[in-house]
Formats: structure tokens, sequence, C-alpha cells
């Protein structure tokens, strides 16, 4: 055919609205779909995330409720007694970004929450109450606000609250799994134990004690995808962080930031999850910072704001908010209060896969 006349075919083919439509019915029995229909979506310009930014507020909203709840439901009844964060975007999917999930749980003063295990990684970071205690793997560790604890992959672990010198008081953490990427993959197994809770094997404090003083056992050469020490206890991460703040300047757009790292890799504690800690010096104003991951963040000390997207949060101590991925982010403290935030997001997960972006505004 000549040139002419094959322009003229092809311009046959734009403008037959109801011949596709036919032809899509046609092929939708087949298991069949045009791509030309979708292109745009499946490969968008820029993340086009579902999620949307959030905030719970703790001290008005979240602990009355899991008070009241624990008025309905013991924890070894529930076996977890957690009120879920979800994105309001994605309701029933107990997802708080597409690929997290993050919960806040209480255990009142006696109770035990049953050991198990699961493929799904967790991080417990303390929010409120003390004298609670988490066994993994045969080692307890007592709880204490600000705390980041880490359940490795498939690790036995159980709950309790004993108190701490004959006081016991309900205790809450914000739980952070990777729940929804284990279900994209559909790799999840748990099981649940024999016993409802485990014997301690080693005493309080040995993995730190081992893993925790940038130094290493000597007979210990191999490097786990999840971090040895399971506890971070919050009062060196915080004293960390005072110093930055009497020696330096902040980051224009993170003050002092910090993150925790498995001291056998220097990666990210959790295979899954990366974990931060960060310090905004009374009335620092940040500049607007953007990422590829969603992070969810525990509001630890100081009052301040969230600027997330076009909207502003108010946060104060132990508030959970989620900023989604690619949303703009600028955080200011309050005139007179320092700001202390724990955060976590799926950045080592975007790394291994060489697709995390940042944009620093
Ligand atoms: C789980 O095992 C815990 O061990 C917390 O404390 C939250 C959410 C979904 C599935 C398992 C825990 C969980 C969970």
């Amino acid at each position: 055919m000549s040139p002419a006349s094959l322009q003229k075919k092809n311009a046959a083919r734009t403008d037959s609205g109801d011949e596709r439509a036919a032809y899509y019915e046609r092929i939708r029995p087949l298991n069949l779909a045009p791509l030309w229909e979708s292109l745009h979506t499946l490969v968008p310009r820029e993340p086009q995330t579902p999620c949307v930014p959030a905030l719970w507020r703790y001290d008005e909203v979240i602990r009355p409720l899991l008070m009241q709840s624990a008025e309905l439901i013991t924890a070894e009844e529930a076996v977890r007694r957690v009120l879920i964060l979800e994105n309001p975007a994605l309701p029933g999917r107990a997802s708080i970004t597409q690929s997290l999930y993050a919960g806040l749980q209480l255990i009142m003063p006696g109770e035990v929450a049953p050991s198990h295990r699961h493929v799904q990684s967790a991080l417990r970071f303390i929010v409120d109450g003390k004298g609670a205690y988490t066994t993994v793997e045969g080692e307890r560790t007592t709880m204490y606000p600000g705390d980041f604890i880490i359940t490795p992959s498939w690790a036995w672990h159980d709950h309790g609250n004993e108190g701490i010198n004959g006081e016991s008081e309900p205790v809450v953490w914000l739980d952070g799994l990777d729940i929804p990427m284990l279900r994209f993959f559909d790799a999840g197994f748990a099981e649940n134990d024999e016993k409802r809770m485990q014997g301690v094997s080693r005493p309080e404090g040995s993995s730190l004690a081992r893993f925790g003083h940038n130094m290493v056992p000597v007979r210990h050469d191999l490097s786990t995808a999840t971090s040895p020490i399971f506890s971070y206890p919050y009062a060196r991460s915080r004293e960390a962080l005072e110093q930055l703040r009497k020696n330096e300047a902040p980051d224009a757009w993170h003050g002092h930031k910090l993150r925790y790292v498995n001291p056998l890799t220097g990666g990210a504690p959790m295979p899954t999850i990366a974990t931060f800690l960060q310090l905004l010096p009374r009335g620092f104003a940040g500049k607007v910072h953007r990422s590829t991951d969603g992070s969810v963040y525990s509001v630890v000390e100081g009052r301040g704001t969230a600027h997330i997207g076009g909207e502003s949060f108010e946060f104060g101590p132990r508030d959970t908010f989620v900023v989604p991925s690619w949303a703009p982010l600028r955080l200011d403290a309050a005139a007179g209060e320092d700001v202390v935030l724990f955060s976590f997001s799926d950045r080592p997960v975007q790394q291994a896969m060489g697709v995390l972006r940042e944009a620093f505004l």
C-alpha cells in the first residue's frame, strides 16, 4: 500500500467508540483487558497514592477508647487487644499505608498476650505507661515510654504486664507491621505456641550488652536480616539527640534526625521497615520534603504542626499521624517546645528495589 492509503486506513481506526466497547465486552469473559485504556494509571507520571494524611489524638480519643475496650475483652481472649489505625482512604484493609499496618495495643496490669509467631515482622514503640514486658525468643525486655522494640519475622513472642517496683499501670504501644506487604506477596505463615508464655532462657539486657555498644561478640560473624538488638531504649536515643542539639545546627528539613541501625549491617533494623528518631528544636520551622516512602509518626515529646500536602495537623505527645508517599511534608515545633518524633516506613524495601526517591524543596 502507498503511504497515503496506509495513513487513511489508520485514521479509520480512531473513531469507533461503540465498536471498541463491544470488543472489550467480548474479551472480558476470556480474562483479557485492553492495556491502552489503563496505561496512564498503571504507570503514572508520579506516585498517585490512594492514601490520605491523617492524625489520631491519643489523650482525647485513643486512650479512652482503649480503656473501654478493656471492659469488653481481655488481652488473653483478644490474643492482641489492638485498635487498628486505618488510613481513612483504605477502610477495612488494616493498612495505614499501602504497605504498612499500624495499631495501638493495650495490656492491663496482670494480663498476658499469649505466645505465637508469624512471618510478619513487628515493631513496638512504647507510647504510654511502663512495666509491661515482651519476651522474644526467650529474652524478656521491660518496656518504658519511647523504647523501640523489635519482634523479628518468625520469632516467638508473648507480652505481659507485671509492673515495676510493685506498681503497675496500663501500658500502650504502637505496633508497626509489614502485614500488607506479606499479604501482597502471599507469603504469610503463623502458629500459636503450646505454652501461653515462653520460658526465659537469657537474662534481660543480654542482647543489648552483646550488640548495643558498637561492639559485637568475636565469634558472631553472621549478618542477620533483623537487628540482634531487639530493644533500643529511649534514654540512650534521647541522649544522642540532646548532644546533637547542643553541638550542631539542625538540618533544615529534618531537624536532628537519626536512623536506628542493625549493628551487623549498618542498614535498617528490620528487613522491611526503617525507623527514625528526630528532635525539632523549639520554634523550628522546617522546609518542605517529600519521599516515596509513606511514613507513620509517633509523637514522643512536645507540640507542633505537621503540614502534609494542603492540610495542617496540630500534634502533641502520644499522637500518631501518617504521611502518604510523595506528599509534601513540613514540620514545625511550637515556640518553647522541643519536639521528639519517632517514625517508620518501608524505605529498606524501596532501597532494595532501587526505587526510593526524595525531594528537598
Ligand atoms: C501481632 O502478633 C501483634 O504480637 C500485634 O503484639 C499486632 C497485628 C496483626 C497480626 C499480628 C503482637 C498484630 C499481630
